[in-house]
């Protein structure tokens, strides 16, 4: 590198550095480290992901939902996850990789999606306790990030948790009515809860002091908070929702701690988490097949899109329209 390369670089560093410490967000265009862009694509994909990969526990109950009604906000919800994959892959587009690339990735098995969706959706009460507790925990963990320093990633947050709240706010009505309904409709809103609360827990991440990426996320103001500090705030959120709920959370330890302004809560089996981290959860397998099954069965519907598109590029360049659409 010449000297002239080394302070131009220097510059535009300060450049970046400035714009993050002044709150300021930094856009596609703008110079950015190597690795703050590389940080950028892995959480960002992580994230699509998460949210397409997402989209198969609760869809597995569309069919047997109970009432039209219930099925009609079912599918609201489940493609309004789509949607979600759809603005996070296009924000992660600005960063200068592809969509293809990010699902070959995936498919691949050489990006992560949440642990969370490697758990089996066993009764319809799953589908309420998705929506309150990993919609809630996934509102936790997002409303910080629409003020992360990364523009488009940022503003892509902004309309996801609008959407969440209401797929939290149904996840919570839909258990609540179970809650108070048969008892038979009771024990199954508690066993849906006792069984997705420690992984909705794990959702946060490991441990501070376990966590790799946590500390340079934050000094970039990509992450604003610390795994162990959301959880927390989730866990207290939480308390007081299951008690309106009439569910009890499933924690002998959990209580509140009056110095330290939190609820006390057991410790999380995170042997169990780094299994799903490496494949070996209840569902993975399962997950990534329905995946690349999709993906390959839709191949046709992205051939047609781009033939579609091709058209009227051509048609754009030659000034000629088909006549029959010209009509249309
Ligand atoms: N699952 O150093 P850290 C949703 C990995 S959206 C799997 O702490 P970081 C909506 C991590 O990648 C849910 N892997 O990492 C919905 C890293 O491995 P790597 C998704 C995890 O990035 C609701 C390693 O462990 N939300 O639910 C997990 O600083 C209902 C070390 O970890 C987001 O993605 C995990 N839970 O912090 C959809 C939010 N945790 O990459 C359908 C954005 C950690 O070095 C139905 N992401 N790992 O190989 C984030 O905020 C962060 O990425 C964290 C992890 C907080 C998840």
């Amino acid at each position: 590198m010449t000297a002239v390369t080394v302070d131009t670089t220097a510059r535009y560093e300060a450049v970046f550095d400035a714009t993050v410490a002044a709150d300021e967000r930094i856009e596609p265009r703008d110079w950015m480290p190597d690795a703050y862009r590389a940080t950028l694509i892995r959480q960002m994909a992580q994230h699509a992901h998460s949210e397409i990969i997402g989209m198969q526990p609760e869809a597995n109950w569309i069919t047997r939902a109970p009432s039209l009604r219930r099925k009609a906000i079912l599918m609201a919800k489940v493609q309004d996850e789509a949607g979600h994959g759809l603005y996070l892959y296009s924000a992660a587009e600005t960063l200068g990789t592809s969509r293809e690339e990010l699902l070959d990735k995936l498919h691949a098995g050489r990006q992560r999606y949440s642990s969370i969706f490697n758990y089996p959706t066993l009764t319809w009460a799953d589908v309420g306790a998705i929506g309150w507790l990993v919609d809630g925990a996934a509102i936790t963990n997002q409303v910080p990030l629409c003020r992360c320093s990364y523009g488009p990633y940022a503003r892509a947050m902004v309309r996801i948790c609008k959407e969440e709240s209401f797929h939290q706010r149904q996840g919570y009505e839909l258990l609540l009515t179970l809650s108070r309904g048969t008892p038979a409709q009771h024990e199954m809103a508690q066993d849906a809860v006792n069984r997705w609360w420690w992984p909705s827990l794990m959702m946060f991440g490991p441990p501070d002091d376990e966590s790799a990426h946590s500390a340079q996320s934050m000094a970039w103001k990509i992450k604003r908070h610390s795994n162990d500090e959301l959880r927390r705030r989730f866990v207290d959120i939480c308390v007081p929702q299951a008690k309106v709920l009439g569910l009890t959370l499933p924690d002998p330890d959990l209580r509140w701690n009056e110095e330290r302004g939190h609820h006390d809560f057991g410790p999380i089996d995170w042997t169990e988490f780094q299994e799903v981290l490496k494949g070996n959860g209840p569902c993975n397998e399962q997950r990534l097949a329905q995946r690349r099954s999709a993906h390959e069965e839709g191949a046709w519907v992205r051939d047609a899109a781009a033939a579609y598109a091709e058209k009227h590029r051509a048609e754009e360049r030659s000034g000629h329209q088909d006549p029959q659409e010209a009509t249309a």
